[in-house]
């Protein structure tokens, strides 16, 4: 279109393409220019787009991991009726809940190098250009916001530390949602830049060299690793010197989530009248000394929990599976195992049909050869293979078939 009609006013062909979005806005007052928002604020020639997507590249490649792996976790944990979780492999959720661990663990350092090399562009002048500018940077803040808040969150809990009043599962997962979908946001609309800066190889001949910084940050991705991951990795273990749990720690060689006295069993779980009670077609009540007089097996079982410690033990007890026939329940069927704890959110668990015909599905009464300890859920718990620990209850009260062709 000609900028000049004849006969018409002269109308500046850019302002007639421009669409409100990408108009220029009124510069900000110069005065403001202080501090990171100077003009030679940031010197090292690090701040680059090459080596943003370079860091970019391994952050977003541990934040798809951890992102899946969390999916695994969550659905794990709270199966929604269309998924059925197989029992087996047995270490399923202990390697996807390990990768989880150490891949959010992996993003600290590299979010912190990501966010130091596009700084300039953080306190860019002028701070918005345009409308369009400003959802851009928007968009930024909400990544950079969404991805702290994982981390962070991510860490606390991993410290069973919980300084919030929000339930940290639900919050961890729709937080996760956010960040994902920013990221991939982020990558539609860097798409361009990414390609071009993963093209280019040029080295700065001195001083710390875009390779060299690469590789410090690899390091310290290696290290944060390799002291945190002893707490799934027994070989690892003497190492996890930032692990707050090591797994060979604790009462019969394994750690101890949630101890007797904090769920206020102590003297119910030492009741000497004690008996486990099956709900069913044909309910019953067992003494403990009827429970180890029915057939015994062993399995080798890890727990695996979710707050990215996990252990082996060998279990000792009676099938689940045996205990719902004789209560009449018709094959395939599913129960809730309800604990003697009084209160908590984790004092009752629902088996699935995979899980409770599982031949290693246990009510342990044993572990590591010696009668279960009141802190790992004497005198009877729950343990089954492929399974996250909140859902192997302790200190079990209670068994109830619930469904199953009959
Ligand atoms: N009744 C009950 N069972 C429970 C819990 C609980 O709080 N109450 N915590 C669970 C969690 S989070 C884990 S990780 C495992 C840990 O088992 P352990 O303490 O024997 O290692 O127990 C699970 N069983
Ligand atoms: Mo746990």
């Amino acid at each position: 279109m000609p900028a000049d009609r004849p006969g018409g006013r002269a109308v500046p062909t850019v302002t007639l393409m421009r669409s409100p979005l990408t108009r220029p806005l009124p510069a900000p007052p110069d005065g403001l220019r202080r501090g990171p928002l100077r003009e030679d604020a940031f010197s090292s020639r690090l701040h680059d787009a090459a080596t943003a997507a370079r860091i970019g590249r391994w952050l977003g490649t541990a934040f798809a991991t951890c992102f899946v792996t969390g999916l695994i976790s969550h659905y794990l944990q709270q199966p929604p009726s269309w998924l059925t979780v197989p029992s087996r492999p047995v270490w399923g959720y202990r390697l996807s809940q390990g990768i989880h661990v150490a891949t959010g663990i992996a993003t600290v350092p590299l979010l912190l190098a990501k966010l130091w090399t596009v700084s300039p562009r953080l306190w860019a002048w002028p701070p918005v250009r345009s409308v369009l500018h400003a959802l851009e940077r928007l968009s930024v803040l909400v990544l950079v916001a969404a991805a702290l808040f994982e981390v962070v969150t991510g860490l606390v809990n991993v410290v069973q530390w919980y300084p919030w009043s929000f339930y940290f599962p639900r919050v961890h997962y729709y937080v996760a949602w956010v960040a994902i979908g920013s990221i991939l946001l982020h990558i539609a609309v860097k798409a361009p830049v990414i390609v071009e800066a993963l093209g280019r190889r040029d080295e700065q001949p001195d001083g710390l060299t875009r390779r060299g910084f690469l590789a410090a940050v690899g390091a310290a991705v290696a290290t944060v690793t390799v002291v945190t991951v002893g707490q799934t990795l027994r070989p690892l273990s003497p190492l996890a010197l930032l692990a707050p749990r090591r797994p060979d720690i604790g009462p019969q060689g394994l750690p101890v989530n949630r101890t007797a006295a904090a769920a206020g069993v102590t003297a119910l779980a030492a009741d000497p009248a004690y008996r486990l009670r099956v709900d069913g077609p044909r309910p019953y009540a067992l003494g403990l000394a009827e429970l180890r007089a029915l057939p015994q097996h062993e399995v080798e079982l890890p727990i695996t929990c979710v707050e990215g410690w996990s252990a082996t033990g060998r279990w000792r007890g009676v099938r689940l599976r045996d205990l719902l026939d004789r209560a009449g329940a018709g094959p395939g069927g599913s129960a809730r195992v309800v604990s003697l704890e009084p209160a908590g959110l984790y004092r009752e668990s629902v088996v699935d049909s995979a899980h409770a015909t599982d031949e290693l599905t246990l009510l342990a009464l044993e572990l590591n050869g010696e009668p279960l300890a009141p802190d790992h859920g004497s005198p009877v718990r729950l343990i089954a293979p492929n399974r996250p620990g909140v859902l192997q209850t302790k200190w079990v009260a209670r068994i109830e078939v619930l469904a199953g062709a009959a």
